[in-house]
């Protein structure tokens, strides 16, 4: 039963500064920590009436600004299935963080046809931020006051949440995935599913020798961007280790990977000049706050960002210049694997070529990218608008295993229905066949994926090693990874303008339909750069977009040429016609 002179107390007290609209963004709401805490007891009750409605299926609210500088915080609700809030109740949601008082809110409640219910029930976890535990206090608060059930997990990542709510969710779960214990923190029992379908996985490599074999340990280092996931890096080690005993599976362990964590929280301030942010944006190499001998001569790093999930490898050329693997890399990585043993499997099993495998990308992702995939991979590529809750329903929508990875290194794999059907149709064709057949052996590693890799979003912990898997079993390392292909220099940069949202792109971002003068400019421009071009490839051609942030009060610009000059000079033309 809701307390309403709780409410109305709490409203009161955090009440909208004058002059403020609150917008939901592309994850939610990110602003100024000084700024949050009337967004929070709005919105908590938000999530509690999202929850009433889906008859009390528990959703989640995560306290965090990702990526952004440390006195940022944020928002962000995870949906019953795991999955973004869907699109249509963020209008609800940016009234409701701008409503005045408890009348106002249940208004627009109603004209949402949304109504406190008997069951109401959020999970909130929170990052590392030294505001994060008082705004996850309010949050709970707020909640109780409203008569909604809270589940607080403390300091989780976001895809950890995530995964929290969609494990006690099991309806939209798919039957082959579920497993283990029951309780309500599921973090322990998801980070043993990766490590556990991580280690299967190598286990795959030596079946195809037939003598015992010696691979060079692997030791990575993981920059932790000084965030929540500093906190959960450290436990890995000895979960490999003891999953590795415990399970009887045949390894040598020499061949799993050892995780050094750096930048833990802490160590410097959060995000700054270290973490996927900076790494892949600035394109340089991250200050390491927790400096060792061990880190000096690290050749294979990890960059997370603030909540862990965002994941960017790199590593030092012999010049001292960095080589970057972000979310591109991956993708490309990840999708000719997976196209690789589906098609190994499809020789025994033909249902195999039927399904449907492909790529989402946004419109930064690099135009070489773009072209391995179609050209040298020949999977299918949908370019989709950014942010998760776009490219998540794309691949879901294409593809029965959709791979979708945005070039700041958030992405995951999602497998439909009919990959479980393939599974299921895979085991009654190879169940008796050899071990050491190759089609048995794409059946072992496709089987493993949908619990190694997360279903409800992108998850660094998860995406480090499914990368570190493929890679081992590639028998690759950064550089060979790296040289698939070769970038296109690109640079990005932001500007401030009096009103982003005068600015409107097409549906996947690649062109703004108004200011028409604005797309017309720019054409030209890269007309003018592509006449002075060395080739005439497609895959070549200079390429420039604007569009206005969703996270930030700030129009962002990409440009894409074939020398860093061009690039930069296109960024710079670009920015001067948003100006
Ligand atoms: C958020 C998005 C990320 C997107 C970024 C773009 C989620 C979980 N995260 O961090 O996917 O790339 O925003 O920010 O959706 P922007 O709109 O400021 O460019
Ligand atoms: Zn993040």
């Amino acid at each position: 039963v809701p307390n309403t002179n709780e409410l109305n107390r709490l409203l009161k007290h955090f009440s909208i500064p004058p002059k403020t609209k609150f917008t939901y963004g592309t994850a939610g709401f990110r602003y100024h920590h000084e700024l949050l805490p009337p967004i929070i007891v709005r919105i908590a009750i938000f999530a509690a009436l999202r929850s009433s409605s889906l008859d009390g299926e528990p959703v989640g609210l995560m306290i965090t600004a990702s990526h952004n500088p440390e006195q940022d915080n944020g928002l962000k609700i995870s949906d019953s299935n795991g999955g973004m809030l869907p699109i249509e109740w963020e209008a609800m949601a940016t009234d409701f963080a701008n409503a005045k008082n408890l009348k106002l809110l249940m208004e627009i409640a109603a004209k949402n046809n949304s109504q406190p219910g008997k069951e109401m029930i959020v999970h909130i976890g929170r990052d590392t931020r030294s505001h994060s535990l008082h705004l996850s206090q309010l949050a709970i608060r707020s909640l109780k006051a409203f008569g909604a059930m809270v589940i607080d997990h403390g300091l989780v990542t976001t895809p950890a949440l995530h995964y929290n709510v969609l494990r006690s969710n099991v309806n939209h779960m798919p039957n082959a995935l579920l497993y283990g214990s029951s309780g309500t923190s599921f973090e322990k029992e998801y980070l043993n599913s990766i490590i556990g379908s991580y280690v299967s996985l190598l286990s795959t490599k030596s079946q195809l020798y037939t003598q015992k074999i010696h691979w060079n340990k692997r030791s990575m280092l993981v920059d932790c961007a000084c965030g929540v996931g500093g906190l959960k890096v450290p436990l890995l080690n000895q979960m490999i280790e003891e999953f590795t005993e415990n399970s009887g599976i045949l390894l040598d362990t020499s061949s799993l990977v050892h995780l050094t964590p750096v930048n833990l929280p802490g160590d410097g301030p959060l995000n700054e000049r270290c973490g996927a942010e900076y790494v892949q944006k600035q394109q340089k190499l991250p200050v390491i706050y927790t400096e060792t001998d061990e880190t000096l001569n690290m050749e294979y790093v990890a960059s997370f960002d603030g909540d862990a999930d965002r994941i960017v490898f790199h590593a030092k050329d012999v010049d001292g210049n960095l080589v970057l693997l972000d979310g591109d890399k991956i993708a490309v990585l990840v999708s000719s694997f997976l196209q690789e043993e589906i098609e190994a499997l499809s020789t025994a099993v033909p249902f195999a070529k039927s399904i449907r495998c492909g790529i989402v990308q946004t419109a930064y992702a690099n135009g070489s990218s773009t072209a391995y995939l179609k050209n040298v991979v020949k999977t299918d590529v949908v370019i989709a608008k950014t942010g998760v809750k776009h490219v998540h329903t794309a691949a879901h929508h294409h593809f029965d295993v959709g791979t979708y990875f945005e070039a700041n290194g958030h992405g995951t794999v999602l497998f439909g229905k009919k990959f479980f059907e393939l599974l299921a149709k895979a085991e009654q064709c190879l169940v008796s066949t050899s071990r050491k057949n190759r089609s048995n052996i794409a059946w072992q590693r496709l089987r493993v994926l949908p619990r190694l890799v997360n279903q409800a979003v992108g998850d660094a912990i998860s995406d480090l090693f499914l990368v570190d898997a493929i890679l081992y079993l590639k028998g690759w390392n950064l550089y060979t990874w790296g040289q698939l292909y070769s970038d296109m220099p690109s640079r990005q940069c932001k500007v401030k303008v009096q009103d982003r949202t005068m600015i409107h792109t097409n549906e996947n971002e690649t062109k703004a339909t108004s200011p028409i003068q604005l797309q017309m400019a720019l054409d030209a421009a890269m007309d003018a750069m592509a006449k002075n071009s060395p080739t005439g490839r497609q895959a070549n051609r200079p390429r420039a977009f604007v569009r206005p942030s969703g996270t930030e009060d700030a129009v962002r610009i990409y440009a894409e040429a074939n020398s860093q000059k061009d690039a930069d000079a296109l960024a710079t033309e670009a920015a001067a016609l948003v100006y």
